[in-house]
């Protein structure tokens, strides 16, 4: 059997600075997950939600029943500084690269084989019912902090989390012993749409991390003027957390060192293949096109700048996607030119779709407002 010691060791030296083990027992807050779901926080993510899921959350030897240790490993991306934005859409920082649900195993893979047999692990990140930041706590990585994030406290929160089930039955350490949030409410006071909740959950149905990834619907209207340039992802309630002021740990060349070129007004005109070669490998892939679009017309409706009005009225008028008009209807209703209203009159003559047309006399409305 390898020595804990050997295995963190390698593991620490592949680029993981956070490594522990915990014992595949029930996750210790597992009643707030299922309080979570019984509330609708988890939005229309099903899969956080179905049958299938929730009995594996509750017993992780459903999900590989010989395993005897949980191996937990954390790795850092790189911290998103106000100056590297250039004014326009903002990517979160762990998006700013390779996607982490292929480097990490990549990374562990390489570890892992040297030690083990194929059989005799299993990797997971972000891939399977698994409450990843409960065994990441019981493994000793840090606090789950107010803003519910992982944190340490040389670290921070700006890390990825990897869970390994292992056949191997390796000392557990020790459970994070305290929680460093004391009187602190930055993360909470700082939530543009305040759905940071008080038992350490939030309410995904109004975070903007759910709204520009996970959402493949329109984003409600009430929430839109919350968003600012957010189109994908949000790292507000991470910036503000005291405990990430501290200068990062050598963050993983794969994960980016810098934000992607955004130019708002340019996405617009991106064709579907344009997009993929553009965002090809990173997370970004995963709210697609029509996604993607939909958050940088409300991006741009945020800045409400005339310059936009040819761009978004040209996108009304042709883009193939119904959700992506009805957004830049209602991106062209932030900006309060008579162009604008003239764009969304040509529209309405000739537009079918009825949510479409809906989201057009919503935005002449905001005009006469
Ligand atoms: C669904 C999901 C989301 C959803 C919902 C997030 C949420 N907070 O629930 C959305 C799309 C909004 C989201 C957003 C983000 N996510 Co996400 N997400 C997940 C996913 C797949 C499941 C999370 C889940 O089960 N939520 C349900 C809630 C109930 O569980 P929980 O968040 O783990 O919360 C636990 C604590 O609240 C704890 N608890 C309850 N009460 C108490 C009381 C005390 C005192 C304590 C200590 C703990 C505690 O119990 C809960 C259950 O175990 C995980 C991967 C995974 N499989 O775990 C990644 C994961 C949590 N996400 C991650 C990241 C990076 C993000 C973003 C930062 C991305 C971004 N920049 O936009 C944001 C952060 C937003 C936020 N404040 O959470 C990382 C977090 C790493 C870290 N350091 O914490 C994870 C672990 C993915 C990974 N493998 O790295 N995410
Ligand atoms: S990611 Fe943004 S919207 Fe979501 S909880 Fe944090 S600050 Fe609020
Ligand atoms: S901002 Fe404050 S309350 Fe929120 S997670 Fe960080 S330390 Fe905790």
């Amino acid at each position: 059997m390898p020595q804990k010691e050997e295995l963190k060791e390698a593991l620490h030296q592949a680029g993981f600075p956070l490594v522990g083990l915990a014992v595949p027992l029930p996750p210790p807050h597992l009643s707030t997950y299922e309080s979570w779901i019984a509330a609708g926080n988890h939005a229309a993510m099903g899969y956080l939600s179905n049958d299938s899921a929730r009995t594996k959350r509750a017993d992780p030897l459903l999900i590989f029943p010989s395993a005897r240790s949980l191996l937990l490993v954390g790795l850092p991306y790189a911290k998103p500084q106000t100056s590297a934005w250039n004014g326009e859409g903002r990517v979160a920082a762990y998006a700013w690269g390779a996607d982490y649900h292929e480097v990490i195993p990549a990374l562990l893979e390489q570890v892992l084989s040297t030690f083990f047999d194929k059989s005799q692990y299993r990797i997971y990140t972000d891939t399977g019912p698994i409450l990843e930041r409960d065994f990441a706590m019981q493994a000793g990585l840090g606090w789950i902090g107010k803003n519910t994030c992982l944190i340490h406290p040389r670290l921070g929160s700006y890390f990825l989390l990897g869970i390994v089930f292992l056949e191997a039955e390796l000392e557990p350490d020790q459970p994070f012993p305290s929680d460093h949030c004391g009187t602190c409410r930055c993360c909470i006071e700082a939530c543009p749409t305040g759905c940071i909740l008080p038992d350490r959950t939030i309410d995904a149905n109004r975070c903007i991390s759910y709204l520009t990834i996970e959402n493949k619907g329109p984003i409600p209207a009430e929430l839109r003027s919350q968003m600012s340039e957010w189109i994908f992802g949000c790292d507000i309630c991470q910036t503000v957390c005291p405990w990430n002021s501290r200068p990062p740990i050598s963050p993983a060349a794969e994960l980016g060192a810098a934000p992607p070129e955004i130019h708002l007004i340019d996405e617009l005109s991106l064709s579907a293949q344009e997009f993929n070669r553009k965002f090809r490998g990173t997370p970004l892939t995963r709210a697609r096109r029509r996604g993607y679009l939909r958050n940088v017309c409300v991006a741009l409706g945020n800045r409400a700048d005339p310059a936009a009005i040819p761009a978004l009225a040209q996108t009304l008028a042709n883009d193939p996607e119904p959700l992506v008009r009805s957004h830049a209807a209602w991106a062209l209703g932030q900006i309060h030119t008579p162009d604008a209203v003239q764009a969304l009159q040509q529209a309405l003559a000739t537009e079918q779709d009825p949510a479409v047309v809906q989201e057009i006399h919503n935005a002449l409305q905001a005009h006469k407002r």
